[in-house]
């Protein structure tokens, strides 16, 4: 069994289009461990997209995951990483596949509805970044 983090992201809460997302994500077969809504601050913001921080996009992001309330999820699946990676689809939803939450429901390269880890390390490391205490009851 993995791990992995979804986020739903501001743009996907604004529209109301959590419990779409949700029952997509449990009909593909996905345990949720936990959820909660936040507002980001910008520090949490900077500090989770920190691999990003030489990128162009950057401040654009942690000014767009600070925008809204988000909704962070711990999942939990056999090959939970790849298969969340392949359920969301491209981070441009021009190039997600069709069906997938990208395509259904981002609006473009930078509003685009879910994150999703992209490594089965990352996957422990952000689920634990939003739900520490996961680690002592798993
Ligand atoms: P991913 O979310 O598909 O793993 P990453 O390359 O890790 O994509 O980028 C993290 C997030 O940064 C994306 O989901 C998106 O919100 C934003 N982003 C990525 N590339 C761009 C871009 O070229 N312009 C604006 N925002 C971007
Ligand atoms: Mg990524």
């Amino acid at each position: 069994m993995q791990r992995t983090l979804c986020i739903i992201k501001p743009d996907a809460v604004e529209k109301n289009l959590q419990g779409k997302i949700i029952k997509i994500i449990l009909d593909a077969g996905f345990q949720i461990l936990n959820l909660k809504p936040v507002r980001l601050t910008r520090k949490q913001a900077e500090k989770f997209y920190e691999i990003h921080k030489d990128k162009m996009f950057y401040s654009e992001l942690v000014e767009f995951m600070t925008s809204g309330s988000c909704i962070p999820i711990a999942l939990v699946k056999e090959n939970a990483v790849n298969d969340f990676r392949e359920l969301i689809g491209a981070t441009n939803p021009a190039e997600a596949k069709e069906g997938t939450i990208r395509k259904l429901y981002a609006d473009d390269k930078q509003r685009n509805a879910v994150h999703g880890s992209d490594s089965v390390e990352n996957g422990i490391k952000e689920v634990n970044f939003f739900f520490p205490e996961i680690e002592l009851t798993m």
